[in-house]
């Protein structure tokens, strides 16, 4: 069992939104090992306390040594030093004898000081101590974690479609380019639940749009795709372009939906579309109001979406833009050293992007009461997508397919995200796997990064590894930059062998979707670090590129080029089934302790905890043709195994989850429910 406890600061200066259960204590008081002094709360470290949380965030699981703060980011590089990422997940959990956590109800920015500036001390800072900290104590830290789960709600639950494999680049331009997609995704025999629209289908960038010249017949190609049982996912960008005439524009403006400047007039920024306003999602007209224009792409056929650039991200506001050119026209056609600074020249325009000066500048008007958007700024792209999916739930039988870029604890509940703009980098395959524990903690179960990387050129080798750790992500999701390197599968030699792989998450399917179910419905961690669950085996304290993925299997992913051997440490007895293909594996008993294990390319191991089993279905090209009731169980019998299977039909939002009870004697057994 484990207690929560609320200890209040100043009072939020808007509601947050980001609990709704009320398993918690009102307390006066921090605990003994709490200090909360000169606007610094500090926490003592043991030498073999971990630390883990702060959902998504650079580094390692461990989060020691590191200093972090929440602040929603638009950020390019994500490189170990980066400070922020593109959500605010204030979730830090300290795993030792007496664990506890802390969790830091606020809309604004905290820094997490753990153990950077002294290895063995925490220092959390906020520039204005509002909100509440809740801290929960129990014996074991997977409680601990569970009764946080209950506090924040429970998961977003995207349709089955969601788990499929998704295919998305940007630079898709027409019909005709996403038409080749799917065509030799078919020829190539690579199953496909989705593709992505990326920018480029609107007409120019204006939000609810279509580019009726690269998508004359939108309804008919939709329709026509949905037969083959793919989907299309447009993307949708936070800024409004400021065009007269353009419905959205116009109605905002009528409405006083957009953010303001200091003098009450529609806040300026520059993105995509040009100069745009952004809807003040804060305001929970806005929001709804923003949320209706779905409809005009629903109505086309249309049931899944991303939202981006949603922190806001801003590439310039023409306020910024002026101050840097004025400050070029002042050097006189000189650049003499002696006279201005160069660097400070330059820096204006280097800090045109996401510039905190301009976050700032911008005002939300929250129930007639005028708030600084810098003071809120957490909340924003929480907003959007609660306004979006808000106005899902209250039309649509039928679940939407949602994901979201900026987030923080509470949107978990509204929609899944994807992890941002990564790169083909073999250091951020290893970034998604230590991510991953961390994220489902504070509530995103739907999750997953850009498997194979967005910036920078990937190779064939790292797709394949990628792919390898990304098959068991619940958001399955290919996609790069434009001006990269193309890395849709059929690129690549062979792609047979990239086909028995994607083959081989569509067998996993029944497991993989049972176990989302219950990661939501119990509270509990998909991807579960070893120490956690196995907390009297010392060698599993360090281990962060191994991890329980639901409750019957390890996994160990190979994350470095030019490898065939892993190390692997096994806490107990286990089956490996090595994959070669969802019908080409073979099982091998192996004892608790160190291995060195060969894993060639594109062969997947999986080990299964002892009692357990994982089921198996024949794979299909989509995820609509799975038969998820006719399976084949591989199971570790001890002398038997059992599971525990849930299913629900995948579709519906008030679907019901069916369980079933299966038991196994032999290693393979076939199961007809
Ligand atoms: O400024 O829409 O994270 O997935 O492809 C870049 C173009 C804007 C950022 C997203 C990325 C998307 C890209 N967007």
């Amino acid at each position: 069992m484990a207690i929560i406890y609320k200890y209040s600061f100043a009072k939020k200066i808007i509601e947050t939104n980001t609990i709704v259960g009320n398993n918690y204590n009102d307390v006066k008081e921090l605990p003994q090992e709490i200090i909360y002094e000169n606007n610094e709360i500090r926490i003592n470290l043991n030498p073999r306390d971990v630390v883990y949380g702060l959902g998504q965030s650079t580094r390692g699981m461990n989060k020691r040594g590191g200093i972090y703060s929440s602040f929603c980011s638009d950020v390019v590089m994500h490189l170990e030093e980066s400070p922020s990422l593109y959500g605010a997940h204030n979730f830090l959990l300290i795993h030792r004898d007496n664990p506890i956590a802390l969790f830091f109800d606020t809309p604004s920015k905290v820094t997490f000081d753990v153990g950077f500036t002294d290895s063995n001390l925490i220092r959390i800072t906020m520039e204005e101590w509002n909100g509440a900290c809740f801290f929960i104590k129990g014996e074991n830290s997977l409680d601990i974690i569970k009764e946080f789960r209950i506090l924040i709600g429970e998961s977003y639950l995207p349709p089955l479609y969601g788990f499929g494999y998704q295919q998305s680049r940007w630079g898709y331009k027409n019909e005709e380019d996403i038409k080749n997609v799917v065509d030799k995704y078919e020829e190539n025999d690579i199953p496909l639940d989705a593709v992505y629209l990326d920018i480029d289908y609107m007409e120019r960038f204006k939000d609810f749009t279509i580019n009726s010249e690269a998508f004359p017949n939108l309804k008919d190609f939709i329709a026509n795709l949905k037969q083959k049982g793919i989907h299309l996912i447009p993307i949708i960008d936070a800024g409004v372009k400021i065009e007269s005439g353009y419905d959205v524009y116009e109605e905002g403006i009528k409405n006083n939906y957009f953010c303001q400047d200091e003098n009450g007039n529609p806040f300026i920024a520059s993105v995509w579309p040009g100069l745009v306003h952004f809807p003040d999602f804060l305001n929970s007209n806005a929001s709804k109001w923003f949320g209706s224009h779905y409809k005009k792409l629903i109505s086309l056929g249309l049931d899944g979406f991303w939202n981006d650039m949603n922190e806001p991200a801003i590439f310039y506001t023409p306020k910024r833009l002026e101050i840097a050119i004025k400050a070029v026209k002042e050097t006189k056609d000189t650049l003499d050293l002696n006279v201005y600074d160069y660097w400070a020249l330059l820096g204006n325009f280097e800090k045109l992007a996401n510039n905190i000066l301009d976050y700032k500048d911008m005002y939300h008007v929250v129930e007639n009461k005028k708030l600084n958007h810098y003071d809120v700024h957490n909340l924003y792209g929480y907003n959007m997508v609660k306004g979006t999916s808000e106005y899902f739930k209250e039309n649509y039988k039928e679940r939407m397919f949602l994901i979201s870029r900026s987030s923080c604890i509470g949107m978990h509940r509204y929609s899944g995200i994807w992890t941002g703009d990564n790169r083909s980098w073999w250091s951020h395959l290893e970034l998604n796997i230590k991510m991953m524990p961390n994220l489902n903690m504070v509530g995103f179960l739907y999750s997953g990064a850009d498997t194979g990387g967005f910036g920078s050129d990937a190779t064939r080798e790292l797709v394949c590894r990628w792919l390898e750790f990304s098959l068991f992500t619940p958001l399955f999701r290919n996609h790069s930059s434009i001006g990269t390197r193309n890395q849709e599968l059929y690129n690549f030699s062979n792609p047979k062998e990239f086909s028995n792989l994607i083959k081989l998450r569509y067998a996993l399917m029944p497991y993989l979707y049972s176990e989302y179910l219950k990661a939501l419905k119990n509270n509990t961690l998909l991807f579960t670090p070893l120490a956690l669950k196995y907390q009297n085996d010392e060698c599993c304290l360090e281990i962060e590129d191994e991890l329980i993925v639901g409750d019957s299997i390890m996994i160990a992913p190979v994350y470095k080029p030019n490898t065939t051997k892993r190390y692997v440490y096994l806490p107990e007895d286990m089956l490996l089934v090595r994959f070669r293909g969802y019908n080409d594996y073979d099982t091998k008993k192996m004892s608790k302790g160190h291995h060195f294990i060969s894993v060639k390319l594109f062969e997947v191991l999986v080990f299964i905890l002892p009692g357990k089993m994982l089921l198996l279905t024949e794979p299909k090209n989509s995820t609509s043709k799975l038969n998820m009731l006719d399976l084949i169980a591989i199971a570790n019998v001890n002398p038997t195994a059992k599971y525990e299977y849930f299913l629900d039909d995948g579709k519906y939002i008030n679907s019901e989850i069916k369980k079933y009870e299966i038991v196994a004697n032999e290693e393979k057994t076939i199961i007809k429910l």
